[in-house]
């Protein structure tokens, strides 16, 4: 607790008006002090008030304090306590945070030095890292741990910093930014909270080179009339369980929105968004989820430049339009399965050029796309159908390490799954015994031992019994299922761009699941839980 005076409880004043208090009993303090704050219970009117010390006088048994443009009255009698003040600690656990030249200074009461590593403090209701009306703050290199709401909230700000810090299970959201203007959010990891980080009635904010994962429900949030956001350069991974687990959400009037360079990886919906306009995707890697990977959802998300991205392994399909103004450029689109890439029915505004389109290796008859002239699985019938594509081909895109095949296990079937025995919900025609399988991307390979109509058997058989639609991508032969989405040497993709260039996001996978994402060999962010050693796979 903060350091205080007195200890618990409450001084009477003898005498207070404003900016002023006189208590000749308590207050022959052992020498004039300035700064800390006094906390006074105003009578009148029944509320509480926070105010900076000026001066105590000892000798006069005086404090005086800035009220500032506070209107309230005080009255004689009313009760109050000092705090935040360095002297005034007394035991392990207290604290005080002083003015120092170029920020401020904590001083805290530790155990013994043992204990300086780790602070912990009694689970109260609310955020453990909380800023209301703040500016110029930087919060940087702590790892929080088990807020009951939120590890970090900031609510109104400007230009404010919260960089290499860790939050994990904390019941509500890792990191959340609420009406900021101008804010960064780097470096930071946010694991196995309620939702990772989270945007909302903020303008100018960047999200670059942190890493969502396993969070409850959504990754990454820009909500509630945000503008001018920039996710550049992050991993949003494995949000596979409760409500509509997405790795981003959008949604209650969102604009200019960039997405760059950014890994997504295993969810049950890739970015799901609704009142939403003016979207740039570019370079983005979305591998692996249960339904749709970028959807413009409810008719009015609108108006997204889609380019040089790469979309592999979707439940259902790439995309999802279903209001106007799409921009769809050279981007590798692979279903891994017999269903279309995606739908373009009824669409204004759809313009699409120099794309890679690709079902798999397994797929016989598969469709390509769904558009107002019926399902096709010609692709010249797309492109005369749509009057797009001109420049666009469809052919194996060539990735140097990637699933052949991908299904998701049926959700209305799960109680029909053993440990060693699942459900597709379709395309188990493209699996065969001793094909090598991973569930939700965990990194494990399985072999298939029977396919028996919609029924795989595998070993070594799950760890768990599973609870929602597991993805399960097959690699084949491989027994290594370690992704590398960069093209090989002969990939079409290589030259399809309008200058000859690669299309595709080419980003290092393997480089932005270490946290590497310049590709410079270092990790950008601050360390998970797995690479700290607190917790295991
Ligand atoms: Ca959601
Ligand atoms: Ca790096």
């Amino acid at each position: 607790p903060v350091a205080r005076l007195p200890r618990e409880g409450w001084w009477r004043s003898r005498r207070a008006k404003r900016n002023e208090i006189e208590d000749g009993e308590h207050l022959r303090l052992p020498a004039p002090t300035s700064d800390g704050e006094i906390y006074v219970w105003i009578s009148k009117g029944n509320t509480f008030g926070r105010y900076p010390i000026r001066e105590i006088v000892p000798e006069q048994g005086v404090v005086r304090f800035d009220m500032g443009g506070d209107s309230r009255t005080l009255s004689d009698g009313d009760r109050y306590w000092l705090e935040n003040r360095v002297e005034w600690i007394r035991e392990p656990g207290d604290w005080a945070v002083a003015k120092v030249e170029d920020g401020y200074r904590l001083t805290i009461c530790a155990k013994s030095p043992d204990s300086l590593a780790d602070v912990e403090v009694v689970l109260g209701e609310g955020s453990l890292i909380a800023g209301r009306k703040v500016h110029d703050v930087v919060i940087e290199g702590l790892g929080i741990y088990g807020a009951a709401r939120d590890g970090v909230e900031i609510m109104e700000g400007e230009r404010v910093v919260v960089r290499r810090c860790g939050a994990w299970e904390c019941g509500r959201t890792g990191i959340s930014l609420r009406a900021v203007k101008q804010g960064t959010v780097e470096g930071c990891v946010a694991w196995w909270n309620g939702a990772g980080i989270s945007i909302s009635y903020s303008d100018g904010v960047v999200i670059r080179r942190c890493d969502a994962g396993y969070n409850n429900v959504d990754g990454l949030l820009v909500t509630w009339q945000s503008r001018n956001v920039d996710v550049v350069e992050n991993c949003s991974h494995h949000h596979l369980r409760w409500g509509h687990p997405d790795n981003v959400q959008l949604y209650r009037d969102v604009a200019n929105v960039r997405f760059q360079r950014n890994l997504f990886l295993a969810g049950g919906q890739t970015i799901m968004m609704e009142e939403a306009e003016k979207l740039t995707f570019e370079e983005n890697a979305f591998i692996g989820c249960a339904a749709n990977m970028l959807i413009f959802g409810h008719g009015n998300a609108r108006d997204a430049d889609i380019t040089r991205n790469t979309f592999l392994c979707p439940g259902y399909s790439c995309m999802s339009l279903t209001a106007r103004d799409y921009r769809v450029f050279e981007n590798i689109f692979m279903t891994g399965h017999a269903g279309i890439a995606y739908s373009v029915r009824g669409v204004p505004g759809y313009q699409a050029d120099r794309n890679l389109f690709w079902a798999s290796v397994r797929a016989t008859s598969p469709r390509i796309m769904a558009t107002d002239a019926g399902w096709l699985g010609d692709f010249e019938a797309v492109q005369r159908s749509t009057g797009q594509d001109a420049s666009s081909h469809y052919g194996d895109p060539e990735f140097r390490h990637a699933p052949i095949a991908f299904a998701v296990l049926d959700s209305k079937r799960l109680t029909e799954c053993t440990h060693a025995t699942v459900v597709l919900r379709a395309g188990a025609e493209m699996f065969r015994v001793g094909d090598h399988v991973e569930f939700d991307f965990d990194g494990v390979a399985r072999v298939v031992e029977s396919v028996d109509g919609d029924k795989l058997t595998i070993d070594p058989p799950l760890d768990v019994l599973p609870v929602k639609s597991m993805l399960v991508a097959n690699w084949g032969e491989s027994r290594s299922v370690a992704l590398d989405i960069r093209p090989t040497e002969t990939s079409p993709a290589l030259h399809m761009g309008k200058g000859g260039e690669t299309i595709g996001a080419a980003l290092d996978v393997q480089a932005y699941l270490r946290g590497d994402f310049d590709g410079d060999g270092e990790p950008d962010r601050f360390p998970t839980p797995f690479e700290l050693g607190i917790a295991s796979r």
